[in-house]
């Protein structure tokens, strides 16, 4: 048996997952995070290497991969691609300009073979900062359309959410959707 089957095995009898989260920077995925277990969300600064975060989802362990985004970063999101169950990818919903940068770094990242098979969330955050409801849905229409998700390889199960860090919406549905999509592919859904 190879290491990597081993140490795989391992994870699944210890439940634990693995989600990278990335995107452009300045997206919010680090306050995310910090929302995601409970933390002040107002004290942020950039991610300069990469955080792990764990939180208990269920009887699971999900281990929060979050990488820096900043253009000179982004050559190291590849160290964090081996083993990883599902991606996040955080979209700034106020800086829709970054939109055709955000699809090309997406797309590189999805052709990589050793996230073949992880699902895939796209955040797009920071709702709370665009007023009205039909504008939020039309900013996460477009999200949807420019990133062009609708090509994603078929390995990827993938949805889009809009949410927002700062007050909270969307986040627990969003990782309650990759948790369960990891579970019924990893998990057979034992619980
Ligand atoms: N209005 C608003 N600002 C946010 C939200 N999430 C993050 N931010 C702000 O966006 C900036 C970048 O956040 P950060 O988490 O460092 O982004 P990262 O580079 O993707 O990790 C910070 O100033 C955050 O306070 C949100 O939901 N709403
Ligand atoms: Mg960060």
């Amino acid at each position: 048996m190879g290491l990597l089957t081993i140490i795989r095995k391992q994870r699944l009898k210890d439940r634990e997952m693995r989600i990278l989260m990335l995107g452009l920077d300045n997206a919010g995925k680090t306050t995310i995070v910090k929302a995601l277990l409970g933390e002040d969300v107002k004290t942020i600064s950039p991610t300069l290497g990469f955080n792990i975060r764990t939180l208990e989802h269920g009887k699971y362990k999900v281990n929060i991969w979050d990488a820096g985004g900043q253009r000179t970063l982004r050559p190291f999101w590849k160290n964090y691609y081996e083993d990883t169950d599902g991606l996040i990818w955080v979209v700034d919903a106020t800086a829709l300009d970054r939109l055709e940068d955000c699809r090309v770094e997406l797309q590189k990242v999805l052709t990589e073979d050793r996230l073949a098979g992880a699902c895939l969330l796209i955040m797009v955050n920071k709702l709370d900062a665009i007023g009205d409801e039909i504008l939020k849905k039309k900013v996460v229409q477009q999200v949807e359309k420019v990133l062009m998700l609708g090509k994603v390889d078929s390995t990827h199960s993938w949805k889009v959410i809009g949410c927002s860090a700062y007050d909270g919406t969307n986040l627990q549905e969003g990782l309650d959707w990759v948790v369960d999509e990891i579970k019924s592919r990893l998990f057979l859904l034992d619980d």
